[in-house]
């Protein structure tokens, strides 16, 4: 099963990327470039968030890698740093614990799609980089 990029709309200045495994579908969005952003996850037909309670280096690892970025030296962002999803949106995963061989994010370990015990100001994000890169220079303050 390999992820495939199913838009990259470079318009709007890299805020929205999608990839899609069979019906399950993530986005980053809010980001400064296409590498980094909110965490969104469309499941069940609808689009929600992640929260970032235990969201750390090795569960932005696994999501990086699955979405084609750079991974190595992928950061966990948490709190809403990129933003925060519409209030009305589930947050469909929390306490995410990955042990960093999944192929997707979603055969993690977490609480259960929906059930969780958070706010969208809990958002979580990642920065999908290697760790050698100066992503500075990708930024246009
Ligand atoms: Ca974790």
């Amino acid at each position: 099963m390999v992820s495939s990029v199913i838009l990259a709309d470079k318009t709007i200045n890299y805020r929205y990327v999608t990839f899609s495994s069979e019906e399950i579908q993530y986005r980053l969005l809010d980001g400064r470039h296409a590498h980094e952003g909110r965490v969104e996850i469309r499941f069940d037909g609808n689009w929600g968030t992640v929260c970032s309670n235990q969201w750390d280096a090795i569960d932005a690892l696994v999501l990086c890698r699955q979405l084609g970025l750079p991974y190595a030296g992928a950061q966990a962002v948490l709190n809403g740093y990129f933003g925060t999803g519409h209030w009305q949106m589930e947050i469909w995963l929390g306490n995410v614990n990955c042990i960093g061989s999944e192929t997707h994010l979603q055969e993690c370990h977490h609480r259960g799609w929906g059930v969780e015990n958070c706010e969208h100001y809990q958002d979580a994000g990642v920065r999908c980089i290697n760790g050698m890169e100066k992503v500075d220079l990708f930024y246009c303050f």
